[in-house]
């Protein structure tokens, strides 16, 4: 069995739940309206502040901090939401997925019903932002870069259910020729973003429509949302209306403009981006403030490419890595781990820097190694994190 992988089998009784009501009528609670009030117009959950650093009007990174420590899976309620816009309402009535491009053998579209009621898997995978860590390039580097700057927020792990895309490509058969499959968003913005076949055929690569147990959250991309695992999160489309499979790579703003490498570091066609780096981050504020005496300092670190195998903390800035982390409950890959870490602090100020090692013997490059790039993706060198000890 591999880890944090489940596979179901149609069940009759869950989806009756599903069609009949629980889910949808759950879902659409929250539907036009009645989440307006409390997270504002662009966005349908409440973004608390005590959960939420809020980037603009439909961004968010979750607060580290307010996790509950050793609990991998994070909950629904501070999952970071990177929107290009607002959150659209969908209704599951109206909405179709559409199987079709120059590449299959017979289009097909599929209702909310007949999503729901096809075998489904669940599997425990992170998202993060490709601009997750932007703000450590002006930090750390003095580098200015375009772009929200998010700390380390903009990750979040959670249970996804759904049907693989490779069982939906079957449905609709794909020609020899096939070699793109893009997933379209109903977003105003048609946000979508192409992958190559051998990605989309990959067993945990889904279009999900539940998340931690619940019908998928508008926000996080209801009806139906693509989860590419180890992939920047560009490429896990939301409020999926379309697979639009082809033979050429579609050119969109999301493989031209954005989520491509720009600057003078990469003078070629600029690289378009795809799997994620290895991180870690202190669950601390930025910066901290704690009492000084015997702490116990925790924090996350991830890897796009499997297991967390160790993490090892700096407390000289980042010279020297002398200490190893505890490892803390559930290490799943391409998930991550909790990790802490005791240390005796007399007042003053202390810097607590933590540097993943996954299964493979990825590691973070230090600092001097971090290459830049014009608009601040892929953050992977350690990161010093300020606290003051009072
Ligand atoms: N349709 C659509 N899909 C989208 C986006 C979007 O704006 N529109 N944003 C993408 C980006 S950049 C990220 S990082 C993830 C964020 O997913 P989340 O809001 O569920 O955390 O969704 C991706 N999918
Ligand atoms: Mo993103």
């Amino acid at each position: 069995m591999v880890p944090g992988v489940r596979i179901h089998h149609r069940s009759r009784r869950r989806f009756l739940a599903l069609a009949g009501g629980g889910g949808i009528t759950a879902a659409l609670a929250c539907a036009p309206g009645a989440g307006r009030a409390r997270g504002g117009p662009e966005l349908v959950k409440a973004l608390s502040p005590e959960l939420f650093i809020r980037h603009g009007a439909h961004n968010a990174e979750t607060r580290l901090e307010s996790l509950p420590v050793g609990r991998l899976v994070t909950p629904i309620d501070r999952f970071y939401v990177r929107n290009h816009g607002p959150t659209p309402r969908l209704s599951p009535a109206d909405w179709r997925l559409e199987i079709h491009g120059d590449a299959v053998e017979r289009p097909v579209s599929l209702t909310y019903e007949e999503l729901v009621a096809l075998p489904t898997m669940t599997i425990t995978r992170y998202l993060e932002c490709a601009g997750n860590g932007r703000a450590y390039f002006p930090d750390l580097l003095g580098l200015p870069v375009d772009g929200d700057p998010w700390r380390d927020g903009a990750y979040g792990v959670a249970e996804w259910t759904g049907v693989p895309l490779s069982s939906l490509l079957a449905l609709a058969g794909l020609r020899d020729s096939a070699a793109w499959v893009m997933p379209v968003g109903l977003d105003a913005e048609g946000y979508a973003r192409p992958m190559p076949l051998a990605k989309a055929m990959m067993a945990d690569t889904i279009l999900a429509h539940r998340m931690n147990g619940e019908a998928l959250p508008m926000d996080h991309g209801f009806p139906a949302r693509v989860v590419v695992p180890g992939w920047i999160g560009a490429a896990s489309v939301k409020w999926v209306g379309a697979l639009e499979v082809t033979a050429q790579q579609p050119a969109v703003a999301a493989n031209t403009e954005d989520y491509v490498m720009l600057g003078a570091d990469y003078p070629g066609p600029p690289p378009v981006l795809t799997a994620l780096v290895i991180k870690s981050a202190v669950c601390l504020p930025w910066p901290a403030v704690l009492p000084a005496g015997r702490r116990t300092i925790h924090g996350l670190a991830w890897s796009p490419f499997g297991k967390i195998a160790r993490v090892d903390v700096s407390l000289d800035g980042g010279r020297t890595y002398p200490r190893a982390a505890r490892l803390v409950g559930d290490n799943l890959p391409v998930a991550g781990t909790w990790w802490e870490l005791d240390v005796e602090a007399p007042p003053g100020d202390l810097t607590v820097t933590p540097r993943a090692v996954d299964e493979h013997g990825h590691t973070q490059p230090p600092l001097v190694q971090q290459r830049p790039n014009d608009k601040g993706y892929l953050f992977a060198a350690p990161v010093p994190h300020p606290i003051r000890f009072v």
